[in-house]
């Protein structure tokens, strides 16, 4: 098949599971082609079936803002027209699914069918899609898509609680590979981040307010004080400066690292021994499922879709949002006794098996070629 991705080429989740997709096709046989505004981050592996095409919104001072929608259907247009592409994937209903459905309009004058799969991610639905400024063109766009996809049961439940919608939603859970995982161990070196006696807990994310950073922080207070540990932070966004406050205040500067935003998730996972995630919601929790295919148990809330990645007293705990009493407990429960450890070590290895890239593109490639069918 040739299929088009649309994305945000960004670190979040959604270009994250965008990317890994279409590498994953690109390898199974599949001629892929990325339309979106800037290479993505995690695209750094050309090869003959993967292809990149960018999206460009010219400056105009009339314009208080970009046409971003305006320019990517004209291009989603071009592109399949020029590369005959099949089917189009888009990743993030906002403005994603609106633009595609313009393309699909645009292309039927020229006698072309272009079918549209829209994967709803989480805040494009929880956060930002449901909100009444964009309501009516989110439930229109995901109503006018040929097929419709989330990454979890809750999300698919929110989406329906939220819109009035009419398609079917089939859910697709995120996927890692894990192959990436499992060479990544063999150079590990913890002692470039901490000392032999101190364990290290993990938090990575876009530090945004949904991820709840100073829970993150405040929890990893309550570890300290009973397990010598270091904090490492990875990523970087609008409440970084907040948790740098926070740690300044608690006097934990020589506890926790900043390391800022990085590509290189897999090795700061190897090194670690617990992954906090405090979200207030997330719809899957991508980098939960990322940390335990680095055999890293996971401290997380138990909001959203996190139950169906995180299994209580297996792969980790769950606790209630903004509980970060609970959240400390759990993590000394797993790091006081290294037996314990071991064994939520090999559970979150196990758990992250049934999330791996072989066992989930094939639903996607089912739901192409079904959606071809009814064309
Ligand atoms: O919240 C993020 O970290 C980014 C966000 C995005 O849209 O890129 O992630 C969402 O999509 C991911 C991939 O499907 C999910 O794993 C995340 O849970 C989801 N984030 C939220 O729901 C807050």
């Amino acid at each position: 098949m040739i299929i088009g991705i649309v994305c945000y080429p960004t670190y979040g989740g959604s270009g994250v599971v965008a990317t890994e997709l279409g590498l994953e096709l690109s390898k199974r046989g599949h001629e892929v082609h990325f339309i979106t505004y800037n290479q993505p981050v995690k695209l750094n592996l050309f090869n003959n079936n993967i292809h990149y095409h960018e999206v460009i919104v010219p400056d105009y001072p009339l314009f208080h803002y970009q046409p971003y929608e305006l320019a990517l259907s004209s291009k989603i247009v071009d592109m399949v027209d020029l590369h005959k592409i099949d089917i189009l994937h888009v990743h993030y209903a906002i403005p994603h699914a609106y633009a595609a459905y313009m393309s699909k309009q645009m292309l039927k004058t020229r006698g072309i069918n272009l079918p549209i799969v829209t994967t709803l991610h989480g805040t494009d639905i929880t956060l930002v899609g449901s909100h009444p400024f964009y309501k009516n063109a989110v439930e229109f766009s995901i109503n006018n898509s040929d097929a419709v996809t989330s990454v979890s049961e809750d999300l698919k439940k929110d989406t329906l609680s939220f819109f009035d919608i009419k398609k079917n939603i089939q859910v697709i859970p995120n996927f890692v590979d894990l192959d990436k995982y499992n060479h990544v161990h063999e150079n590990c070196d913890r002692s470039v981040l901490a000392d032999d006696d101190e364990k290290i807990i993990t938090h990575i994310s876009n530090f945004r307010k949904v991820k709840r950073i100073d829970d993150v922080i405040n929890s990893f207070n309550l570890i300290n004080k009973q397990i010598n540990s270091k904090l490492i932070l990875l990523g970087d966004g609008p409440e970084r400066i907040k948790a740098e406050k926070l740690c300044d205040e608690l006097n934990l500067n020589e506890k926790v690292l900043f390391l800022g935003a990085s590509n290189e998730t897999a090795k700061i996972l190897c090194l670690s021994d617990v992954f906090l995630l405090a979200s207030t919601t997330e719809s899957f929790g991508l980098v939960a499922l990322e940390a335990m295919a680095s055999s890293v148990p996971v401290v997380s809330t138990n909001s959203g879709g996190l139950p169906e990645v995180n299994k209580n007293g297996f792969s980790g705990y769950l606790s209630d949002v903004g509980d970060i009493n609970s959240m400390a407990k759990n993590a000394i429960k797993i790091l006081e006794d290294s037996t314990k450890l071991m064994n939520f070590k090999k559970n979150a290895k196990q758990q992250a098996n049934k999330f791996d890239v072989h066992n989930i593109v094939p639903s996607y490639e089912d739901i192409y070629k079904r959606t071809l069918v009814n064309q």
